[in-house]
């Protein structure tokens, strides 16, 4: 096909893809009201703004191996070329922000079509995509898929989008890990949701992207500007164009033809050669003329995209109108309209378009739908292979450690990685591990003496060059196991989430391991959310934690990351107090972040471990004694299953002790010292509050859905526990945590935790400080299980 009836091919289908996305809101507005009466937001103006980028994109220069992510609210644009290219229904356009249709903003695990990235919280999957370039480059340097072609990474962003720091926290690492294979389109429609942008953003972001070793391609006007710039007075117009104000440009752009004719006549209309440039075109020419911006321009695009001849990162800055082609473009409001009847039908007549015949793929087209047909049949993209399943990485059930008789779960993770790295296994290649700058303080240096850090280029450890003696060796080469990241949290779960998706992009399977401390979680969390709603697999090994951190500081301490663990989606939280427990529950891990299947909840403990998810251990600086026994079949499912009877209640049971985590020797100490005055205590160890109470909460609906005898792991332990027990709940981070234990069977519960933080000091000041030392375990248990008075209960101490 020659290059001139390519470009007609094209601009009847970006016509196409503008129709269908405005159609399909308007659906969903319109045709199939939503029951709840609430208006599906004006994404019409928005996804225009793409429309001829992603048209040039999708049906031109993208191969099969390039992966997209696609601006939030550009998905319905995104839903159309999927449905011409064969990979939509009409279903789910019909049903587009309907219960299981299109999503509205792009999902890679609740929209049909191959998401490639989800999108949504804006800044996200602009950061995701220079981290899958990242990815790629690791896993092509292990030797793994090298027989696949490079795919470049994309992401169609939006110009507002750009004020979000986590991007430039991006860039920064992009550039120190040498970036490549990475565009990042920029539809610079000079909007956001509110107003229209400050002037002259585009030279900032210029000089930024420059420095930091990007090529940056500018398009700001289209062919046909382009053409009459040339004619006779074009200089002047151009001049005009040039020095225009966003909001004036805005303002015009909706006023259409008239109003710019009477502006350029105003402004410039008496320069001889230009009048007659204004002069030779109608009204309808006029505006067509002075809204033909890059971004909006078959020809610019395609010629600029195909003009790289290298893999830098690029970053293409695209002049658009936001809602062109449609009656709101260029309105500052358009952000939220929506288009009404009377303008969705003057579309439709423009278009060509019968009623009825709305859904049609070639409706109104010009072309011959046979070319058309072919034409769709043969684009490149097309051609990429479905994602297939990577084979499970083997491993055990335990992961060898030795275990030294006091010692904490941090120093506990640090020996078990530095076991794994000794090994030559499938499972020790395929792990991969990073940390924003805590490698050393989280434990991770022995793995990284053994494995070294990733990068594309080796660089020799000068300390170690030069006989300096260092306990860690800080070797770089395209071999190394760890990426090494600034102080930026937001990174860390961002290249976790694509190192946790690596198995979907690359085909191949990677088994990552972030390392940061807890307090931190809170810093990167929307990004966190981001890499589990796109169902990445990864672990998280979050220490210090808690106030058991105690020599680090008051501003160090979380109190609320156990909640966190507890209400994130995706994400399976566990607390161990021993290491033993941690052994058996980082195997569990590493197994179940590889887990994809559908499947039921298990009778067992009513989760659902067979489609797996993430892990987030939280881990502890403080040396506890370890428990010496032998690890059987059945306390290693308990572990993983969230909770085990230390003590098991007697039948005089009047009081339990259920804690989690390193306050384990204070609950164990509050036991002993009850034991005198209290019969038959029972002292539950919970590893996993989060899985405890999701199975429980799981057993629970199953029984009201009629499978009666279902029942959870807590509350078959719970009901060995006399019901006039109380249960006196105690971990080092916010007691609401454990305090629902006392609904799965009725017991009262008293709840000892951390509510407030900030104090220094040594941890056992703060504990008693806090009130969750023996002490105050002993005195909780007093006053919720009354008998006689325990007699080594100190005083409590208020201060
Ligand atoms: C983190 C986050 N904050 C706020 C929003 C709400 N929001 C959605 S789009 C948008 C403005 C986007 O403007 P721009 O990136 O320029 O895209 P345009 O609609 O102009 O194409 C905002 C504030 C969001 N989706 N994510
Ligand atoms: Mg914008």
């Amino acid at each position: 096909m020659s290059n001139d009836s390519h470009l007609i091919v094209l601009s009847e289908l970006e016509k196409k893809v503008l129709w269908l996305a405005a159609w399909t809101i308007h659906h969903a507005n319109h045709v199939r009201e939503s029951a709840d009466g609430l208006k599906v937001g004006g994404h019409q103006a928005s996804s225009a703004s793409l429309a001829t980028i992603m048209t040039a994109l999708y049906f031109h220069v993208l191969r099969p191996e390039d992966r997209v992510a696609v601006k939030p609210h550009a998905s319905p644009i995104y839903h159309a070329i999927q449905y011409l290219l064969g990979g939509q229904s009409v279903d789910k356009l019909e049903g587009f922000r309907g219960y299981k249709g299109a999503q509205s903003y792009p999902s890679r695990t609740k929209d049909a079509d191959d998401v490639d990235f989800s999108t949504g919280s804006v800044g996200l999957g602009v950061a995701q995509t220079l981290f899958s370039s990242l990815v790629q480059d690791y896993v092509r340097a292990h030797g793994w898929g090298i027989d696949r072609p490079e795919g470049r990474m994309i992401a169609l962003v939006g110009d507002a989008e750009l004020d979000e720091g986590n991007i430039f926290e991006a860039i920064l690492e992009g550039w120190k890990q040498t970036l490549r294979n990475c565009w990042w389109i920029i539809d610079y429609n000079r909007q956001s949701l509110d107003a229209v942008i400050r002037e002259g953003l585009w030279a900032r972001y210029e000089a930024l992207f420059r420095d930091f070793g990007w090529d940056v391609v500018i398009l700001k006007y289209g062919s046909l500007l382009e053409a009459a710039f040339r004619e006779p007075g074009g200089e002047h117009l151009r001049g005009w164009i040039d020095a225009c104000p966003n909001q004036l440009y805005s303002a015009l752009v909706f006023q259409g033809g008239a109003a710019w004719r009477r502006r350029l006549n105003d402004d410039i209309g008496d320069q001889g050669d230009v009048t007659r440039l204004i002069e030779a075109r109608s009204d309808a020419e006029l505006a067509r003329l002075m809204t033909n911006l890059g971004g909006n321009d078959l020809p610019s695009l395609i010629e600029a995209f195909g003009r790289i001849d290298h893999d830098r990162p690029t970053c293409f800055i695209c002049y658009t109108i936001k809602g062109y082609g449609l009656p709101f473009a260029g309105h500052k409001d358009n952000h939220a309209g929506l288009m009404t009847p009377a303008q969705m039908e003057s579309l439709r007549l423009a278009m060509d378009i019968r009623p009825g015949h709305e859904w049609d793929k070639f409706e109104g087209l010009r072309l011959p739908t046979e070319q058309l047909q072919t034409f769709l049949e043969q684009v490149p993209f097309r051609a990429r292979t479905p994602r297939r399943p990577t084979a499970p990485i083997p491993v055990p059930d335990e992961l060898a450690v030795t275990i030294q008789p006091v010692m904490s779960t941090q120093t506990g993770f640090g020996l078990i990685l530095n076991e794994l790295a000794r090994e030559k296994s499938e499972l020790a290649a395929r792990v991969v591990t990073t940390s924003p700058d805590v490698t050393v303080s989280t434990n991770l240096g022995p793995w990284v003496n053994r494995r070294g850090l990733f990068a594309r280029e080796s660089v020799a450890d000068t300390f170690k060059s030069e006989r300096i003696p260092s306990t860690f060796t800080w070797e770089f080469s395209p071999k190394g196991q760890h990426i090494e990241l600034g102080i930026a949290e937001m990174n860390l779960f961002i290249l976790l989430s694509a190192l946790g998706l690596s198995h979907a992009i690359n085909g191949e399977r990677l088994l990552p391991i972030g390392t940061l401390y807890d307090p931190f979680i809170a810093r990167g969390l929307d990004a966190l959310n981001y890499a589990c709603y796109q169902d990445a697999r990864f672990i998280l090994a979050a220490t210090p934690s808690g106030i058991s951190l105690a020599p680090e500081g008051g501003a160090h301490q979380s109190i609320g990351t156990p909640l966190i663990g507890i209400a994130q989606d995706g994400l399976a939280a566990f607390e161990p107090a021993f290491v033993d427990e941690l052994s058996a529950i980082l195997a569990f891990a590493l197994a179940y972040i590889q887990k994809d299947d559908q499947g039921d909840a298990s009778e067992r403990n009513w989760l659902r471990d067979e489609t797996g998810g993430s892990v987030y251990l939280r881990l502890s600086t403080r040396p506890i004694e370890q428990i010496k026994r032998p690890m059987t079949a059945e306390l290693r499912q308990a572990i993983i299953d969230g909770a085990y009877w230390l003590r098991r209640p007697g039948p005089n049971c009047q009081v339990v002790v259920a804690y989690t985590g390193t306050i384990a020797p204070e609950a164990i100490q509050a036991v002993g010292l009850m034991g005198e005055d209290r019969r038959d205590i029972g002292l539950l160890a919970v590893t996993s509050a989060d899985r405890l109470n999701a199975g429980w909460t799981a057993a629970s609906r199953a029984r009201e859905r009629g499978l009666v005898h279902a029942s959870a792991h807590i509350e078959r332990l719970l009901a060995e526990v006399p019901s006039h027990c109380g249960i006196v709940t105690v971990l080092d981070g916010h007691p609401a945590t454990l305090a629902w234990l006392g609904s799965v069977r009725g017991h009262r519960v008293r709840s000892l935790g951390v509510e407030h933080f900030g104090q220094t000091g040594e941890i056992r000041d703060l504990y008693r400080h806090y009130g969750i030392d023996a002490n105050a375990i002993v005195a909780a248990a007093q006053a919720i299980a009354p008998g006689r008075p325990i007699r080594h209960l100190r005083a409590v101490d208020l201060g």
